[in-house]
């Protein structure tokens, strides 16, 4: 399989972890984050949307959205619950992600890491939104050793991909002990790899 990749990103990252831990060989092709002048002529046919990771099947066909992603290789194994309570459970986590997680860390990552220059107010409200993102992961992880059903699954991958890095994007996670205890278990899983690996 062929994975459209982004080494610094916590969503390329996620389908890069589950491909470790499942023994899955994945070919990497990076695409540039910051320009992103070729991205209609390399994965254009692939993705209406225009952003990796993008993996592409050994039968040709592509898939897109770093959750949705894994949830489809996960399919069949340990790491994606059968009960439908308990993928409504995943689903509800990954939703999560991407509305209060992904678009606050990441971006402030994002700014961080590549030097994007941006208002007080932009900065302020990134810091705002992702602190009251955390604030929700910290009340989710309070008494359980994993988001669903006890056990490590793809949501965990999910919330991990940007939360374990959240210092780069000036998030300080000292106020977040379910937080750091959970990330701690997450990077012990069996095949676990580091974001720059
Ligand atoms: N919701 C998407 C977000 C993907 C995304 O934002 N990818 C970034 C890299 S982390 C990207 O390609 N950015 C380029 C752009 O926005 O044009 C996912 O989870 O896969």
């Amino acid at each position: 399989m062929l994975l459209y990749n982004n080494p610094a990103s916590g969503n390329c990252y996620k389908v890069r972890l589950l491909a470790a831990q499942l023994g899955l060989d994945l070919e990497l092709h990076d695409l540039d984050v910051v320009d992103r002048s070729n991205r209609p002529a390399v994965i254009g046919q692939l993705t209406p949307v225009l952003r990796v990771p993008v993996l592409v099947l050994d039968d040709g066909r592509a898939l897109f959205e770093s959750n949705a992603i894994i949830d489809y290789l996960a399919e069949g194994t340990p790491y994606l619950p059968q009960d439908r309570y308990e993928r409504q459970q995943v689903l509800a986590w990954q939703f999560f992600e991407q509305y209060e997680i992904e678009p606050n860390l990441a971006v402030a990552r994002f700014w961080r890491l590549f030097g994007i220059e941006q208002p007080d107010s932009a900065w302020q409200q990134k810091r705002e939104a992702g602190r009251r993102g955390l604030d929700a992961l910290e009340r989710g992880l309070e008494g359980r050793d994993f988001l669903v059903a006890d056990r490590y699954s793809v949501a965990d991958i999910s919330l991990y991909g940007y939360t374990h890095v959240a210092a780069e994007g000036g998030f300080d996670l000292a106020p977040y002990p379910a937080i750091r205890a959970w990330l701690a278990r997450v990077a012990a899983q069996p095949g676990h790899i580091a974001i720059t690996s």
